[in-house]
């Protein structure tokens, strides 16, 4: 039986759950069911939160997952059948649901681990711009590794398409000795380059700005970072497309909620279903795009 603690806490203007067990510890941000840090006890953190993370409602948090739905991006730039979707004015950059607030629906023990559920009542139809009733729920399951799994369910009569990213920062001792294994001989799109494709040779080891959609994906990437002796494992269903990206310098020094040099201990590989591998829901279908976050010595 897992024992666990959760504490309320107020973070600026986000009300947060701080959940700890006897091996990590989860903060939670009601506003976009957002994870804004994960720790294991005894470890440095696993998920990075930015040390001028900006705590304000209607802004998603330079930290942990940000949820990326019912479109990654820049609207504009997703297939017509996504941007279809919405009749809004000015469309946020990735999508509505990690700037509202979600509701917990419930926190409980589960074998040795925790179950920590939400959903989005307003994606029953009450988005503004995006009038699709889907039933959409967050679960995020702590045991030995983390895992979030979040579920589309299309409640409505005709069809609904989105594009969707759990856009996972993870902390690194330096992004510049860090690689990422799983990609080798992948096809890319470089958005940096006119979003022309290419093939990626080798891991990737990151030298510059990096902003790429990864196709095809396998069910496992990983960050190997030999200064903290660490492999991070993703393993995710539901997906076969992943963005990775790290804004480097001249970004980093744009973002007002990331510090000159936070790139340096910061990427993000975001498991996603973007580009060719949308979703498409039909009435009463549903799809679940997760990620369990593992770690192991090296
Ligand atoms: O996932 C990569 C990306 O779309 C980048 O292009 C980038 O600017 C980033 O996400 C962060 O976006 P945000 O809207 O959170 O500042």
């Amino acid at each position: 039986m897992a024992t666990y603690q959760v504490v309320t806490e107020q973070h600026g203007e986000l009300n947060c759950w701080r959940i700890s067990s006897d091996r990590a510890e989860l903060l939670i941000a009601q506003q976009g069911a957002q994870i804004l840090s994960y720790q294991r006890v005894g470890e440095p953190p696993l998920l990075w939160l930015s040390d001028q993370a900006i705590f304000r409602q209607g802004k998603s948090v330079r930290a942990g997952v940000p949820v990326c739905w019912p479109w990654f991006g820049n609207l504009q730039r997703n297939p017509q059948a996504v941007q279809a979707m919405y009749h809004g004015e000015q469309a946020p950059a990735h999508g509505l649901a990690r700037s509202r607030d979600w509701q917990l629906l419930g926190i409980e023990e589960a074998g040795t681990g925790l179950r920590i559920e939400f959903q989005l009542p307003e994606a029953r139809g009450d988005l503004p711009g995006w009038p699709h009733d889907v039933e959409l729920k967050l679960v995020v399951e702590l045991d030995e590794a983390l895992k979030l799994n979040l579920t589309s369910r299309n409640m409505g009569n005709s069809p609904v398409t989105i594009s969707q990213a759990l856009h996972s920062y993870f902390a690194v001792s330096d992004v510049r000795q860090a690689r990422v294994e799983g990609v080798e001989g992948l096809g890319y799109i470089e958005t940096l380059a006119d979003w022309e494709q290419r093939q990626q040779q080798g891991a990737l080891a990151f030298a510059g700005e990096t902003d790429r959609i990864y196709l095809d994906t396998p069910s496992q990437l990983s960050i190997v970072d030999p200064h903290w002796n660490r492999r991070i494992n993703l393993t995710s269903s539901g997906s076969r497309s992943a963005v990775i990206w790290n804004p480097w310098t001249d970004r980093a020094r744009e973002l007002a909620d990331m510090a000159d040099d936070g790139w340096q201990r910061m990427l993000c590989i975001e498991t996603a279903n973007v580009w060719n591998d949308l979703v498409e829901l039909k009435p009463g279908a549903s799809h679940s795009l997760g990620v369990q976050i593992g770690c192991e010595m090296i």
